[in-house]
This record gives C-alpha cells, structure tokens and sequence, in this order.
C-alpha cells in the first residue's frame, strides 16, 4: 500500500464498536470490508440496515454501504489494515476469581493469519488485560513463519502490530469516535507509527503514540477510575440512608469544593466495560489491588441495598400499585445488558408480581424474566395517573421532566436523584411511611 492511496480495511467484529467503527472508516473513503460470524448480522449491515441502536448510526451505515465502501461477510479477505473489535468478556471461577477471556480475540487473529501479507498493519481495539497484543503478535508469528514479526525480527518487520483502544460512550459513539483522542501503543515505536498513520485518516482527537502495555492498561485504568469513583458515590448513598440524610443534598454542596467532583449515586454499575475492566486489572495484579476490587463489591452491593429498600417499600403499603422506572443500564439508552434497573424491577415482579408495572420507554416488550411474574409493561402517563408508589431506575430524560405536581403525593425511590424537589418519605411515630416537605 502507497501511503498517499486509501487503504482496504478489514474489521472483525461488527458490534457496538465494530460496526460504528467501520462506518467512519468507510466515510473516510476507505473501502472496508466488515467480518462477523452471525450470518444475519452480516447480511442486515448489508441491505444498508442494522442490528443495534445508536445515534446517526442508520444513516451512516446506509450511506456507506450504498456507495459500495462498507460490506460484511462471514469470510475474511486480504486487506491492508486490519481492526480487531470482538468482545473480551470474564469467566467467573468458583472462588470468586475473574479471569479474562480472550479467546474471541485470539481466534480473529488466526483468522487474520490466513490472509496476512507483508506491508499490512494489525490493530486489537479490544478491551484486552495487559499482554494481549503480545500474545496476539505471538501466534502471527508461529502461524506466519515466512514473515518477519514486530519485536522478534532484527530486520525491518514485513507487518506492524498496535494496540488501540476505543473509549466511546454508549449514545455518542459517532462523535466520540472522531473526536476523542486516541492512545495507540506498538509493540514496537514503527508499528505505533504505522498505526497512527491510518487513524490520522479518520479522528480528530490528538492521537499519542506508546507501547502496546501500556495502552493496554490506559483503557483499564480509565474505566477503573471510573468505577472506584461511582463506588464512592453509591457508598456515600448507603451511609446517608443509615444516617437519614439526604445524599443528594450533600453531594451538592460538597462538589461546590473547587477540587471536589462526586459523582452520581445509583442502583448499581451497569453495561459490559465498567462492571468488566476492572477485574483485568485485579486478575494482572491481585494483591496490589485491594481499592479497585472493593469498589466493585461496593457497586455490586447498592444494588442488593436498593433491592432491600425497594422491597420494605412496597411491602409498607399492600395495597399500592408500584411503577419501577426504567430498565436501561443507563440513561436514554436501548441497551439492557447488564443492568442494575433491570435487575432490580425483575426482583420486585417476582416478589410483588401483578402489583408490579414498568416503564421503559426504549423496550418494545419486558425482557424474558418477567415472564409469568404478573408485572405488565404501561407508560410514563398511565403510571402516573394509577400508581402510588414509584421506583425510579433510570434517569431517562422522559422521567426527568415529570413536574413535581404529578407525583407530589406519590411515595417516591428516587434511586437516581432526578428529582430534588420531591417531597421525602419518612415513618412517623406509629411507623407509617409518610411524606415531609
Ligand atoms: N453510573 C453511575 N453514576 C455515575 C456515572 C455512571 O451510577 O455518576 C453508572 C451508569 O448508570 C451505568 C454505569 O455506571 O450503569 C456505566 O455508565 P457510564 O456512562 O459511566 O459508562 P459506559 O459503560 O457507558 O461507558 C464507559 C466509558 N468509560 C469511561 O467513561 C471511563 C466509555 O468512555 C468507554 O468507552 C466504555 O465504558 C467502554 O467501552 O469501555
């Protein structure tokens, strides 16, 4: 490949971040040529359409695979650049331990093997525990002995391997794609460079080149950071409830601090990179890290706290219809994996079955679990006009604006703090839950 010429992109893998990824590349002009083992997902991206939600995202896609610069296929091709984007996800062991799987990430690079020439560039984007770009660079080596590999060859390498991880947020993808700055780490100072030239082509963020550990564990360490944060926060919110006072309150004036930012209390960590990454990071280094695996058990726990303080709720007025609020793993989001509010609204339809309804503007339908519970799916309206008690999960934009004259009089879990003026719920002296201004 020329460097003046577009390059052929491979991307293998085509999902949250594969797919979006591939669609920037092609706007690019590129020609990109998408890998991914599910038949029906391949053959969705190319009618032009797609298999999950994001914003801008359809447009994009249609765009891009109209003018004939993104397809998909189940088969790998040659190409000049190759982006690896499959999932990494933990295997629990039975004492407790979380281990990282990268098994999927191994297998794209067998994949990629096959067709691999001399000139080409390897990029992993997965979320990976630290020395998998090495391990990844190791099994090229022993699949592709006619070619001269990064790190083991005194030669000038025939392919360069980097590590680049993405750091999108879900609902931003496509602009934080462009616009985030980008740590690409080579196995070797060449290959950061080779890398850092084709991602020049499509982002806008400052790209820095490293080693490929360290980038490795940038992306852990900002997720983890992350985690141990929203761990202070939910832990902050259990203290409050034990001390009765009022946790949002207190964060509010705290974060006045110049040098204080708390962040938001909620039921819990959800989504599959926060609630994920940090094992990695524990796994690499177990005895080093005993804040970071705390702040995952505080974050495992505010749900089980709030499932406790749900419960006592609905269970102080038999006669109540309850509406949980949301079942996203975050707010004005369709993606419900791995989610506290979910969780949460699932455990009280069990418990509390017909009694139960939910709201969950982005669902078509309840997920499966709540299958012959008895809990029914309304909306927003009709929770308002026929529910007593509400369990807010998830801080969606629809639940937000509810002005406080339509819930006034509602026993209010406002597990997400959206709503600051709403009337308290306390026992008086007879233990009746009751409602203070
Ligand atoms: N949450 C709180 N309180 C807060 C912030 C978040 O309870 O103050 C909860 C959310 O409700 C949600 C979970 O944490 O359940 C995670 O949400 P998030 O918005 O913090 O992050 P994700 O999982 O959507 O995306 C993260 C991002 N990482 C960081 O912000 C450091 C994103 O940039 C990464 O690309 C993404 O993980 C990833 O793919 O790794």
């Amino acid at each position: 490949m020329k460097s003046d010429t577009k390059p052929d992109v491979c991307v293998v893998g085509l999902g949250y971040i594969g797919l979006p990824t591939a669609a920037v590349i092609a706007r690019a002009g590129c020609r990109v040529l998408g890998l991914d083992v599910s038949q029906s997902v391949v053959d969705t991206i190319n009618r032009g359409e797609i298999h999950i939600e994001e914003v801008d995202l359809d447009g994009l896609v249609q765009g891009v695979v109209s003018r004939g610069l993104l397809s998909a296929s189940t088969q790998i091709a040659p190409a000049d650049i190759f982006v690896i984007a499959v999932p990494t996800p933990f295997e629990k062991g039975e004492g407790g331990e979380h281990a990282p799987d990268i098994s999927y990430v191994l297998a794209a690079g067998r994949s990629v093997a096959t067709v691999l020439k001399a000139g080409d560039v390897v990029i992993l984007e997965s979320t990976s525990p630290v020395g998998t770009t090495e391990q990844l660079r190791d099994l090229i080596a022993e699949l592709r002995p006619d070619l001269k590999i990064p790190g083991l060859t005194r030669d000038t390498p025939d392919v360069s391997i980097a590590y680049c991880p993405e750091r999108v947020l879900p609902g931003r993808i496509l602009e934080e794609l462009t616009n985030n700055d980008r740590s690409i780490g080579g196995i070797t100072p060449r290959c950061a460079r080779k890398a850092l030239a084709f991602y020049k082509r499509f982002v806008r963020g400052e790209c820095v080149t490293t080693d490929a550990r360290s980038a490795e564990m940038t992306k852990l360490v900002e997720n983890a950071y992350r985690d141990v944060n929203i761990a202070f926060a939910n832990e902050l919110s259990m203290v409050a409830d034990r001390m009765g006072l009022d946790v949002w309150e207190v964060i509010r004036l705290a974060n006045r601090h110049p040098r204080v930012n708390i962040l938001t209390p909620g039921p819990g960590v959800g989504g599959h990179c926060i609630a994920v990454d940090p094992w990695f990071i524990v796994h690499g280094a177990p005895e080093e890290t005993p804040l970071i695996r705390t702040a995952r058990g505080v974050n495992d726990r505010k749900m089980s706290h709030v499932i406790a303080r749900a419960e006592a709720l609905v269970e102080a007025d038999p006669e109540a219809k309850v509406a949980c609020l949301g079942l996203a793993f975050k707010a004005n989001i369709d993606d419900f994996r791995e989610s506290p509010a979910r969780f949460v609204a699932s455990r009280l339809a069990r418990k509390f079955g017909s009694r139960i309804h939910v709201v969950e503007p982005y669902a078509a339908q309840l997920p499966i679990e709540f299958t012959d519970t008895g809990a029914i799916q309304i909306d927003i309206d009709d929770a308002l006009e026929t529910c007593e008690i509400l369990i807010v999960l998830v801080d969606h934009d629809v639940f937000r604006v509810v002005p406080l004259a339509e819930r006034a009089t509602k026993l209010v879990y406002d597990t997400r703090g959206i709503w600051p003026d709403q009337p308290r719920v306390v026992r008086d002296e007879e233990a009746r839950l009751v409602l203070t201004a």
